[in-house]
């Protein structure tokens, strides 16, 4: 499934942590776009949708949340927690994020700018792709 864990990023000592992400090194992508997302209720049901082409790096700064992510056959659930791995999502999984904890705070480095056009929110049409 193309989704990967991104770890030792932190350098982190008695003074505090300090979390690296940098292009083409640790972020597998370059980063055009960053976004947050906060104050999410803990029954809200964010996500439902797959890109075709976007490439994004999911980083629990506070709380935590769960991702489902699905390839067309597989279902896998990764729990965010810590600033200190980062949830890379390739192209073409179909994400749904659910449990936020009520501190949780994501912030998230996207491989371009916002195209509402480019989002895959209806699930058959998403299955077509995957298995054409
Ligand atoms: C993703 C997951 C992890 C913008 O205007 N610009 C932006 O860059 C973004 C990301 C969103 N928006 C607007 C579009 C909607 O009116 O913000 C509103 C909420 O967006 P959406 O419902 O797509 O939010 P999520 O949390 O379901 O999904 C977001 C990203 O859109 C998506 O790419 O993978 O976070």
């Amino acid at each position: 499934m193309n989704f990967e864990i991104i770890t030792n990023v932190s350098h982190s000592n008695a003074h505090g942590e300090l979390f690296v992400f940098e292009n083409l090194k640790n972020v597998p992508f370059a980063i055009k776009r960053v976004y947050c997302i906060k104050n999410v209720p803990s029954t809200s049901i964010r996500g439902g949708h797959a890109h075709t082409q976007l490439e994004q790096l999911v980083i629990c700064l506070a709380g935590s949340c769960k991702f489902l992510l699905d390839d067309g056959t597989t279902k896998t659930i990764v729990e965010l927690y810590s600033p200190q791995q980062g949830l890379f999502i390739g192209k073409n999984l179909w994400r749904d994020m659910y449990d936020f904890s009520p501190d949780c705070i994501l912030m998230v480095l996207a491989s371009d700018f916002y195209d509402p056009e480019e989002y895959i929110r209806d699930y058959p049409t998403f299955l077509s792709i995957c298995s054409a």
